[in-house]
């Protein structure tokens, strides 16, 4: 009998605005994998672009949950953490790792804080640093530049980028302690745009690119790393599960700007998903 993967998707649930846990849940479910969630906050919408958003904190859940599901016996194959709103957070994730890594689990964390040279409005400067010690503890991590360089203590540098800049990044991106480190938001010249693996154990550098979608929509990264990880546990290779999930992210993109949506709304990676599907071999 075949025996479902899990994962536990910790993020908040921004209740308008497709990204985080809207977002990882029907991807992750559409990829056969069980999605067992931690909510970390609900918000009205995300806070990228919007204003005036609630925002419930659900900090003080997050270790009640893990107790009640350690009295379960329940095993992950993955933890996938993105958003998370605070040190505390931060504290309560790493000791989750701790707590249900076993000898399989991927460990997936994408340090959502930053795009564009600049940190989200909710983040204190010193915050970089602190995801910095999560992604220690991650087996892939999947930031995008500015993340990268915030982590790294560097300046950010618009693009286009050079192979030797993209390629250094990684590298130094790995030993923070992730064995795989996929990057996002890499471009060489103006016609493509995706993301570059390294796999630090094989040495192996690829790149996932695809043709350049103009305007910054929100939630894809959160797509991105969904369907990253959905690949990963359908032991597709890492190269290969980062050129899928860039396809199905630019798809979505591509759809949702034809049809004009509001950059802030998400895109439409829901019509897409039968293609994404198809893509990761399953039936
Ligand atoms: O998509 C990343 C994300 C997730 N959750 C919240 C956000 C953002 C990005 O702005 O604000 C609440």
């Amino acid at each position: 009998m075949l025996k479902q993967k899990r994962v536990a998707a910790i993020h908040d649930i921004s209740c308008f605005g497709k990204c985080s846990l809207t977002v990882a849940l029907p991807i992750i479910s559409a990829a056969g994998v069980e999605c067992s969630v931690i909510p970390t906050a609900v918000l009205s919408t995300h806070t990228g672009g919007f204003t005036g958003f609630t925002y419930r904190d659900l900090t003080t859940d997050v270790q009640p949950i893990a107790d009640h599901w350690k009295t379960l016996d329940i095993e992950f194959d993955s933890i996938y953490t993105g958003y998370l709103g605070s040190f505390e957070q931060l504290e309560l994730v790493s000791t989750f790792f701790d707590d249900f890594k076993n000898d399989h689990s991927l460990i997936l964390v994408d340090p959502v804080m930053a795009d564009n040279g600049v940190l989200y409005q909710s983040f204190p400067k010193t915050f970089p640093a602190g995801m910095k010690k999560l992604c220690s503890k991650a087996d892939v991590i999947v930031p995008n530049i500015t993340e990268a360089v915030l982590m790294l203590n560097e300046e950010y540098k618009e693009g286009p980028y050079t192979k030797e800049y993209i390629e250094n990044l990684l590298k130094k991106l790995a030993k923070i302690g992730p064995k795989q480190v996929v990057l996002t938001g890499v471009y060489f010249d103006d016609t493509a745009l995706g993301a570059a693996t390294y796999d630090s154990e094989t040495g192996v550098i690829s790149y996932a690119l695809a043709p350049r979608v103009e305007g910054y929509y929100h939630g894809t990264g959160d797509i991105f790393g969904s369907a990253l990880l959905s690949g990963l546990l359908n032991d597709i290779p890492l190269a290969k599960a980062a050129q899928i999930a860039v396809d199905f992210t630019v798809k979505s993109i591509t759809w949702t700007k034809e049809a004009g949506t509001d950059l802030r709304f998400g895109v439409n990676f829901e019509t897409n998903i039968p293609s994404f599907t198809q893509a990761l071999g399953l039936k």
